[in-house]
């Protein structure tokens, strides 16, 4: 396949915040891909622009003679579109370019896009990964809700089933079934949705995961907590509380005994390695998952496993841009037996890829919400992409 022309523009989010899409002109047709905003982001992520969106649209532009030299046919090629652009522009840019390429090669090749990363008979062994859904949200995607809301970021549910056709409708009904008991123990609730389209609640941590435990579904947290961390302390607010790095620990081990966590994401700040690595000790059996932490990097990530800090991470294609640094990110991952969490961003678009390159990479997990457009386009790609393997 041969990239003739490339072009770009803006569009807007699920949070009507600017992003960037991608389309080019190729042999085999024109495709356009685009790529998701955070909000709680990383200080480690690879910034999504270079200097800005307009310039990397101008960037992308300026090089569209560079591509039209190179054959790309299989997934290491897009080593070759990297090496041309990848100091030019950020981390949306490339990977929605690269997206893009993905998505001409598979019409190239006839085949899926999660096919050109793992052929089919090995991807027939392998479990589907598990939908891990945001039911209720806090922290920075979250409004308050009468002046207040949880302080953790994501209540998470996720279902044991490995069919993601099955955990799609427990996750739903679950929802539902939320929806009804926040109206009971909630005055104020007013059935209103966050960034990531899960439920706004005035209630407190703890008294979201006295509800949520009703759902009999393994339940995760997203903390995110380099969110609320300033001069060495967790600045909580709802109850009102700053907690020292030693009371972080002791109250998150008691959330993980009390309401029996079974997945817990950033229950420290990013720089943090130690004390992931104190919780992890003590619940060996629990996921304690790395996202600012580790945010797709391949050195943070050695890092990691170096300190023993983790044992599941999350993997956002738009924390590296470089979908050839994931792929060895994946490996790594895998060979230290460190869970992958495949995500979407907080500011979503109705890209449904996620679902493809989770299924290539054997991903043990996929969070990306319970319901909402832009969720559920990716959601639904993976239940066809079940149907089409169990036919
Ligand atoms: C996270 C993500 C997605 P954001 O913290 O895991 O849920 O949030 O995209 O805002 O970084
Ligand atoms: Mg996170």
């Amino acid at each position: 396949m041969i990239i003739k022309s490339v072009d770009a523009k803006k569009i807007k989010d699920s949070r009507q915040d600017e992003t960037i899409s991608v389309n080019i002109k190729t042999d085999v047709g024109a495709f356009s891909a685009s790529a998701p905003n955070g909000k709680s982001k990383g200080k480690y992520e690879k910034k999504p622009y270079k200097k800005s969106i307009d310039k990397d649209i101008e960037t992308i532009k300026k090089f569209k003679e560079y591509f039209s030299e190179e054959h790309i046919d299989k997934f290491e090629d897009l080593r070759r579109i990297e090496d041309i652009i990848k100091s030019e522009v950020g981390a949306n840019t490339l990977v929605a370019l690269e997206f893009a390429a993905l998505k001409a090669m598979a019409k190239e090749q006839k085949k899926e896009i999660w096919e050109l990363i793992r052929d089919s008979t090995k991807i027939k062994k392998q479990k589907f990964p598990r939908l891990v859904g945001n039911s209720i949200g806090g922290g920075l995607h979250s409004q308050e809700v009468n002046k207040k809301k949880p302080d953790f970021q994501e209540f998470l549910l996720i279902p044991k089933s490995h069919s993601p056709f099955e955990a799609y409708e427990k996750n739903k009904n679950a929802k539902e079934d939320l929806q009804i008991l926040l109206k009971q123990k909630d005055e104020f609730f007013k059935s209103e949705k966050n960034d990531e389209n899960a439920w706004r609640s005035s209630l407190n941590d703890k008294e979201v995961l006295e509800i949520l435990i009703t759902q009999k579904i393994p339940i995760g947290l997203d903390v995110a907590a380099s969110s609320f961390y300033g001069r060495k302390k967790y600045r909580y607010n709802n109850p009102k509380l700053d907690r020292t790095i030693d009371e972080q620990r002791v109250y998150l081990s008691n959330i993980i005994k009390n309401f029996g966590i079974f997945y817990i994401e950033d229950p420290f700040e990013e720089n943090d390695f130690e004390s992931f690595s104190e919780l992890l000790k003590k619940f060996p059996d629990r996921l304690i998952v790395g996202d600012d932490l580790t945010v797709t990097n391949k050195k943070r990530l050695e890092k990691a496993i170096e300190m023993k800090s983790i044992n599941a991470m999350i993997i956002k294609p738009n924390q590296n841009g470089s979908l050839i640094e994931l792929k060895e990110v994946c490996e790594i991952a895998k060979k230290n037996n460190i869970k992958t969490v495949f995500s979407h961003r907080s500011g979503e678009t109705n890209e449904s890829i996620l679902a493809d390159l989770a299924v290539g990479f054997g991903a043990d997990f996929i969070k990306c919400g319970i319901t909402g457009k832009e969720r559920e386009v990716k959601i639904k790609r993976l239940i066809e992409i079940e149907k089409s393997l169990t036919k």
